[in-house]
């Protein structure tokens, strides 16, 4: 499990308030896997190439249920420092080929209370039910919007539902607000690339 990085966000405009910024995150540094997962080996995650399935450049995450039952958690980004109004719109490529039936990956959310601490768990934030077509790779997307009984919001991955079952994840992007106190975690050591109606700047890496 890599290190966490710790970007800091900040407000390049002072009036741009709701202003947003998208992160994208690949896989591509060839070792990256997960922010962390919930329950100790919940899941076995992989930085993968090919002939693994590969949405966009050259790596992947392999996702591999690892529980008997349940639908383990895999933490695929961490956003925090969000304050009610706030909203987080993330979402990544999947990979299976079993339609109609496991395994499935699905994106989910999970509340955070305590600032810039991914395991201080408060609730389910909720997430998509569906569990895509099972016909290859498809993107899955889900928006949250803070109420302000929570400041951060866990990004994962969670698997149906046999031990043994395998997905895979690439092309994570992770849309978050851009004012002062506002934290997005990737499973890397580089910088994220901003996207391009970005209007802030990604200054500084902690690790
Ligand atoms: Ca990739
Ligand atoms: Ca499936």
């Amino acid at each position: 499990m890599k290190r966490m990085l710790l970007l800091v966000l900040m407000l390049a405009f002072a009036s741009s308030a709701m202003a947003q910024a998208t992160y994208y995150f690949g896989w591509e540094d060839g070792t990256s896997t997960v922010l962390g997962m919930y329950g100790p080996d919940a899941v076995i995650v992989t930085n993968v190439t090919a002939p693994d399935p590969v949405y966009m450049g050259s790596h992947s995450l392999k996702v591999v249920d690892n529980l008997e039952d349940g639908t383990p958690q895999a933490y695929l980004a961490y956003v925090t420092g969000l304050e009610a109004g706030d909203v987080v719109t993330a979402g990544f490529w999947r990979y299976d080929t079993t339609a109609g039936g496991s395994p499935s990956i699905r994106i989910w959310g999970g509340k955070t209370c305590t600032y810039d601490d991914i395991n201080s768990y408060c609730g389910s934030a909720g997430g998509n039910g569906d569990y895509g077509p099972g016909e290859g790779w498809d993107y899955t997307e889900h928006t949250w919007t803070c109420d302000g009984s929570y400041n951060g919001i866990v990004i994962q991955g969670r698997t149906y539902s046999n031990a043994g079952d395998t997905t895979w994840v690439d092309e994570l992007q992770v849309t978050v607000p851009t004012h002062e106190g506002v934290l997005l975690y990737f499973p890397e050591t580089d910088l994220p690339v901003a996207s391009e109606d970005s209007n802030f700047s990604t200054i500084k890496a902690l690790y």
